[in-house]
């Protein structure tokens, strides 16, 4: 039996954050394939004792849950001694990078990408005031990777694997990543070519 289990579906990136520190921490885990609300596989009292706000990424071990990809992702970088800070000051950037992403770079962008590429809503003034949104919060993560290979610096952190994890998918959104913002296309393959990265289509189920 594997040390981890991680509760998830394809779509979510937010799951697929945790499936790539997973991978490249090198954790024994697996992928236990849940949809988000009704599912016959995880019914109402799974889901309560689970994560009663009832979001993808859960992460069980042990016994028990654990949700919230950013605060799973502080917590594997504790146990496994990988991607996490080395003091105080560190710990403080990688907090303000993943509430940022949260709250901006992933949160705007996977609505978007929901949008545009699974619900293919076509044009609307929705579409229209993510895109410009995730054109403008992007652009502060360009800068910065302008004069640093990861987030921290010189070294990947949880940080580059919460705010990489919808990079990896490739459905439209109507930007054109690799020529508006170059300093993310090469970052997003810096990530990718970390020793035990594997994709989501390989690692996360369909359901
Ligand atoms: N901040 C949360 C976001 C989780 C989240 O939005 N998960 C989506 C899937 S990617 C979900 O479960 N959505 C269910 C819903 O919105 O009803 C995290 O990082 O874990």
């Amino acid at each position: 039996m594997a040390d981890y289990r991680l509760h998830c579906f394809y779509d979510s990136g937010n799951a697929f954050k945790v499936a790539m520190m997973l991978d490249l921490a090198g954790c024994s885990w697996e992928a236990v394939a849940v949809r988000a609300g009704d599912d016959p596989s995880h019914g109402p009292d799974w889901w309560a004792t689970a994560n009663r706000m009832g979001e993808v990424p859960v992460l069980e071990r042990n016994g028990q849950f654990h949700s919230q990809s950013g605060l799973i992702l502080h917590h594997l970088a504790q146990e496994t001694g990988v991607f996490g800070a080395r003091n105080e000051d560190e710990q403080d950037e990688i907090w303000r990078w993943i509430l940022y992403d949260n709250h901006k770079f992933t949160g705007n962008f996977s609505m978007l990408r929901y949008l545009c590429g699974i619900a293919k809503t076509g044009e609307t003034p929705i579409t229209e005031y993510l895109r410009a949104r995730v054109r403008r919060f992007w652009a502060v993560v360009e800068t910065h990777l302008a004069t640093h290979d990861f987030i921290l610096g010189d070294r990947p952190s949880i940080a580059d694997l919460s705010m990489a994890g919808y990079q990896f998918y490739d459905e439209p959104t109507g930007i054109d990543r690799a020529a508006e913002f170059p300093m993310i296309e090469a970052w997003t393959r810096r990530i990718s070519d970390l020793p035990g990265w594997r994709p989501p289509s390989v690692v996360l189920p369909r359901v």
